[in-house]
Formats: C-alpha cells, sequence, structure tokens
C-alpha cells in the first residue's frame, strides 16, 4: 500500500530531496520557506546547516555540487540578492553533483519587505525554472529537478510561493534512492572562471538552453487539458492553476511545470488553433512578455493584477473582464466565508527585549535608521521610533549616509541605528568596518537577543554564549567590534531602565561612533518566565505610563470602589521583565515574589 501525508508545501520539497537521493542541504532563514531546513532535520542521510546568509549557504551548497554530492540551497525571494553574485557565475558552470536554489515568493507580502519575482532572476542566470502547483508537485517536482540537473549539468530553481509552503495537501511517500558522492575531481577549465573559460562558459550556456527548451517542448509534467470549443487557450502555472480549476472555465489549459525556458515550440504549434491566449500569473508578466518577445499574441495582465495574489475571485473577475466566463461569480460560493477576524497590529511579546529601548528612543528625538527583525516593530504604534526600514544590515551605511548629508547641511541631529544579532551577522559586520572609519557622530544600539527571532528562533554566534555553551562556538560581538578599531562600546542589561536610558542618551552626546550592545535574550525563544508583576490600584494614579509600554498584559480596569479605571496586568501573560515596574512614577507596579521586589534576581 502507498504510504500517503498530509505536508506542507515545504515539507514536501524536504521529502523530494530525501527520495530524490539528496545529500547536502543548506538555507538561511525567512519566511515562507524556514520550514524546508527545519523539516529535512528528520533525514540523517541528509547534511543540513543554516548559513549566516544566503551567499554563504548558496557557496556550501555549491561546495557540496562541485564534490558530487546532490545538493539543495533553499531562501526567500530576497536572499537571491544577498546571494546573486556566487550565483550569477556558478550558473555559467558546467555542474557535477545535482543542484537545486528553492526559492519562496511572496505575491501580497505576507512576512516581506518587496514583492520581486524570482523568474526573473532564473532567466538573468540561464537555468530552468520549475513551479509547483501543490504539495504532490513540489515533492515530484524536486525529485524531477534533481534528474534534469544531472542530466543538463544545470543547477534548477524550483519557485515557491507562501500560499504553496505554507498550504497543506496529501502527498505519496516513495523510498529513498540512494546516491553516491564522487568527491571534488580538479578540473580548472570546468571550476575556474576567468577568461578564457569563463567565454567558453557563455556557449556552454547557450547550447544548454537550447537543449532544455526541446526537453521543455515535450516535457512529461506540463499538461494540456483541450477544451470542446477552441476560442481560447489560458497559459499558467503554479498555485493559480489551482484557483483556475475552481472555476472550471470553459477554455482549454496549459498547465506548465517548468516555466523557464518556455516550450517555446509547442506554445506556438498550440497557439495557431486559438483565437485568444490569456496568461493568468501572478505579479509580473513574465511569461506574457516572453510569449510576445516570439511573437504570440498573448494577454493577461489587462484583466490580472500586478500585485498581490490572484485568488479563486481575482481570477474570476478576470476571466469576466475577457469574457470567458459569464459575470455570474461562482467565488463567493466557493470561497469559505469570511469569518470576522479582528484586524490587529502586530505587537512585540510580553516580556520582549526590545521594547525598552523603544520606549526611551520615542522620548530620545532621534532620528532612527532602523532594520530587519522583531525590533522592525520599533515603527509601528505606540512608538513609531524607526524612521527607515530597507533590507537587513541597510541600517549602518544609511545612518552614516544620513549623518554626512545632515553634517554637509549643517543639521545637528543625533542620528541612531538599530541592529539585532542575526542581521549584525548576515550583513551588518562589513557596514560596521565602514562606520568604524568614518567621523560620523551615530550611535548603533546592537539589540543581540541572542537569536533570529523574527524568523522562528534560528541560532545565531551568540546563540551559543547564552547557554554558555563551551562546545559550540561563540563569537561576542563586542570583541568583533572592538577588532575593528572602535573604542566607544558599552555592554547595557536593558531591563535596568534607569541605566540604559542614561547610557543611550550619553552615547548620543558623544563624538564619533558609539555601539551600545544590549544582553537581553528573545523571551519567546528562550521561554522565560519569571514572578509576574501586578497593579497595586490603592497607588496607581491612572498616569497609564506603563500602558505606553505597549506590553500585551497591561490593561486598564474597573476596580471596584474607583472612580477612574486603573492599569491591570493579567497575571498568566506577564513574563516578568520588570519594565512596566520602572517606568511607574509611584511604584505602584510591583512583584508577586517578595524576594524580587527587595533587590534579588529577576528574569534569568
Ligand atoms: C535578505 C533577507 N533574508 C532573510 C530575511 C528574513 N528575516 C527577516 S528578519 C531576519 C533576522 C532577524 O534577526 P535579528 O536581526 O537577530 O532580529 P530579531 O528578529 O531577533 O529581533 C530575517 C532573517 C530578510 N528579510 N531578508
Ligand atoms: S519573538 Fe522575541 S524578540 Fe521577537 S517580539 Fe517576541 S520576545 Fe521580542
Ligand atoms: S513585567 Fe510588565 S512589562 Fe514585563 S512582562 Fe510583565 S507586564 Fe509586561
Ligand atoms: S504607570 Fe503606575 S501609576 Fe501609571 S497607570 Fe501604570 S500603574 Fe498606574
Amino acid at each position: 500500500m502507498i504510504e500517503k501525508r498530509l505536508l506542507t508545501g515545504n515539507q514536501a520539497v524536504a521529502r523530494g530531496f530525501y527520495e530524490g537521493g539528496g545529500r547536502v542541504a543548506s538555507s538561511y532563514p525567512g519566511s515562507p520557506t524556514v520550514e524546508i531546513l527545519d523539516s529535512l532535520r528528520q533525514y540523517s542521510e541528509i547534511y543540513s546547516e543554516w548559513g549566516v546568509n544566503e551567499k554563504v549557504a548558496l557557496e556550501i551548497a555549491i561546495g557540496g555540487s562541485l564534490a558530487g554530492a546532490p545538493s539543495m540551497v533553499s531562501m526567500k525571494h530576497v536572499g537571491i540578492n544577498i546571494a546573486a553574485d556566487p550565483l550569477m557565475t556558478f550558473t555559467q558552470i558546467k555542474t557535477k553533483g545535482s543542484f537545486l536554489l528553492v526559492v519562496g515568493d511572496d505575491p501580497g507580502l505576507a512576512s516581506s519587505q518587496n514583492e520581486q519575482d524570482s523568474r526573473f532572476w532564473g532567466k538573468y542566470a540561464n537555468i530552468p525554472i520549475l513551479e509547483p502547483t501543490n504539495p504532490q508537485e513540489a515533492l515530484d517536482y524536486v525529485v524531477e529537478s534533481l534528474k534534469i540537473s544531472e542530466t543538463f549539468n544545470t543547477p534548477v530553481l524550483i519557485k515557491l510561493t507562501s500560499r504553496l509552503c505554507h498550504s497543506r495537501g496529501i502527498v505519496e511517500l516513495n523510498p529513498r534512492v540512494e546516491s553516491s558522492i564522487s568527491g571534488f575531481e580538479p578540473d580548472q577549465n570546468r571550476y575556474c572562471m576567468l577568461p578564457p573559460n569563463s567565454n567558453a562558459a557563455q556557449l556552454f550556456m547557450k547550447e544548454r538552453m537550447n537543449k532544455l527548451i526541446s526537453y521543455n517542448d515535450t516535457f512529461k509534467l506540463n499538461s494540456y487539458s483541450e477544451a470542446i470549443n477552441h476560442e481560447v487557450l489560458i497559459i499558467t502555472s503554479g498555485v493559480v492553476y489551482e484557483n483556475l480549476m475552481e472555476l472550471k472555465p470553459e477554455a482549454s489549459i496549459l498547465k506548465l511545470a517548468m516555466i523557464w525556458p518556455l516550450p517555446i515550440n509547442k506554445i506556438k504549434a498550440l497557439c495557431k488553433e486559438y483565437k485568444k491566449i490569456i496568461v493568468i500569473e501572478e505579479l509580473l508578466p513574465f511569461l506574457e512578455d516572453a510569449l510576445k518577445a516570439e511573437g504570440v499574441t498573448a494577454c493577461g495582465k489587462e484583466y490580472f493584477s500586478f500585485t498581490g495574489e490572484l485568488t479563486i475571485g481575482d481570477v474570476e473577475k478576470g476571466l469576466i473582464k475577457a469574457n470567458v466566463i459569464l459575470n455570474n461569480p461562482r467565488s463567493e460560493a466557493i470561497n469559505v466565508p469570511e469569518n470576522p477576524i479582528i484586524n490587529r497590529t502586530p505587537m512585540l511579546c510580553s516580556g520582549c527585549p526590545h521594547r525598552p529601548i523603544f520606549h526611551l528612543l520615542k522620548m530620545a528625538n532621534a532620528t532612527v535608521i532602523g532594520d530587519i527583525g522583531c525590533y522592525s516593530l520599533g515603527i509601528l504604534e505606540p512608538f513609531e521610533v524607526h524612521k527607515t526600514n530597507l533590507s537587513m544590515g541597510a541600517s549602518l551605511g544609511m545612518a552614516l549616509g544620513v549623518a554626512t548629508a545632515h553634517r554637509l547641511a549643517g543639521t545637528k541631529k543625533p542620528i541612531i541605528a538599530t541592529i539585532g544579532d542575526g542581521t549584525f551577522f548576515h550583513s551588518g559586520m562589513t557596514g560596521f568596518v565602514q562606520l568604524a572609519q568614518a567621523k560620523e557622530n551615530i550611535t548603533v544600539i546592537v539589540m543581540d537577543n541572542r537569536t533570529t527571532a523574527m524568523t522562528g528562533g534560528q541560532y545565531t554566534p551568540t546563540t551559543a554564549d547564552y547557554f554558555r555553551d563551551i562546545n559550540q562556538y561563540t563569537i561576542q560581538i563586542p570583541k568583533v567590534l572592538e577588532s575593528y578599531g572602535i573604542k566607544d562600546i558599552t555592554v547595557v542589561d536593558q531591563f535596568k531602565y534607569k541605566e540604559t536610558k542614561d547610557v543611550i542618551l550619553a552615547a548620543m552626546k558623544r563624538d564619533g561612533l558609539s555601539v551600545v550592545v544590549t544582553t537581553r535574550p528573545c523571551a519567546i525563544n528562550f521561554k522565560i518566565k519569571a514572578p509576574n508583576y501586578y497593579v497595586d490600584e490603592n497607588i496607581c494614579i491612572s498616569c497609564r505610563s506603563c500602558i505606553k509600554t505597549n506590553c500585551p498584559p497591561i490593561s486598564l480596569k474597573q476596580y471596584e470602589g474607583k472612580e477612574k479605571k486603573n492599569s491591570y496586568i493579567n497575571p498568566d501573560m506577564c513574563v516578568g521583565c520588570s519594565v512596566c515596574s520602572q517606568v511607574c512614577p509611584v511604584h505602584a507596579i510591583k512583584c508577586s515574589d517578595e524576594a524580587v521586589e527587595k533587590g534579588g534576581k529577576a528574569h534569568e
């Protein structure tokens, strides 16, 4: 009997890599692909590792492939920007071990800073792209891509989206095909990318692409369903195909599994039979433009948005506009009725170590150049301290640019940059090298919460430090910065609110670069729970200072016999960080553990 399991798209990718004989996998965390590497950890046959950023993760997988091991790297769409340098040269090489680049796009921006379309990277890098529509296909396409990679000596890009990565489907499991690792065999013509080798590589890539076009013309995973009426041919791929099938349009449908290079001979032959060719694809008109460039009269983006996901309703609206289906909407009946979801702004968790920093930055009247991590929530109410948010590690260079421009303009306003430990190691270290040599007045707060919290708590080099596990490697941020020649570095425990405030305000006043490293770990990932705090309503003067810390357990309550509402702390949610008690002007917030209240140790 065939074994079946309910898997997410991410889990199915991991399973496919296992079944296809995968040996080396690396990744850098980022939604929507984080769980691929997490799922791979269950397979002892596969070595898996988080890279310090996407470039290093890619390079680990490249190394695995050069040594003949079937290898895979996974990342979110913006990760390709970081990995692009080695990628664009690696794809010129005649690969040895099979190589997969799995990328998760995020149409609709569920958890990303932009909506870039990774298909363009695949085209630019001259490699084939496969796009599955559901978890079963995610598994099958990974297995197939390992074979394609081996046959054509090419890296293969598998393009996923958030919807597919996180949705579940029943998947058939098959046994693993074992693979051997041949080891690295020196071949300078093949692996040393300098002229004339790279000149020859251009011709190899071109020839490889031509072979792939012929292969795709008869590729077994592309599917064509023919309507009786030959009015309209719809060309589509990915999750959109599943949405389209819910509508059962009276049109022929060509679903592409390998979306690049196009099976152009097959498409041209088919298109001759139809009056109208409609392309339905999320984000940019990648397929549509490629078809037009080949002389196919295709349309698409005049009916379907260039931004966001294309839901069943969106596909239906577009097809009504294109006169393919009648103006008789079915999607409302198909779509699950909307539950009344209460919109809430994302919030820092109870006891989050970033909270006191934002609370006091709010009062500091500085221009704060933010970065990417849980601390991006410093953009939102009630803090609204971060004035920029661009890409990982960008806060440092940008702060330098702003400070320089201000100096040139004669403006004197303190410039602060924030960065987390995950981002420091990902791409902040180089920014610090630049800052160390500059002369501008900048204060950088390194919020070392000992983890990559925003993507689910993957380790960083300082994670081991927190656990005091000397067997794990440990890199201390202040020591790294000292080695750059930075002298003004203060390490502070930000739950000592007053002391932290003094440290940051003093750093802002000092000339040159000042760095403040905060040390409190992420409350969620380290499962921190210390004795809770409570409000003595008889002392509380309803000033709302504690409410402004925006810690989830704190609310206003109508106590019996009181005229005004006073503060209240939900004891089940409070993790005892003490920050609210430190901002209370009348000492109305107390610890439930008297020993802590009298100066004992809390929250360790
Ligand atoms: C190039 C790129 N890769 C991955 C991500 C996903 N991502 C968002 S925040 C983050 C790191 C956060 O870690 P850290 O700086 O330690 O901050 P924390 O969330 O722990 O506060 C990552 C990897 C991204 N936004 N951009
Ligand atoms: S996960 Fe950790 S760092 Fe992120 S908001 Fe929660 S406590 Fe703060
Ligand atoms: S002590 Fe105050 S700020 Fe800290 S977790 Fe409890 S309610 Fe939140
Ligand atoms: S800060 Fe203190 S006095 Fe002000 S509302 Fe909170 S508990 Fe009451």
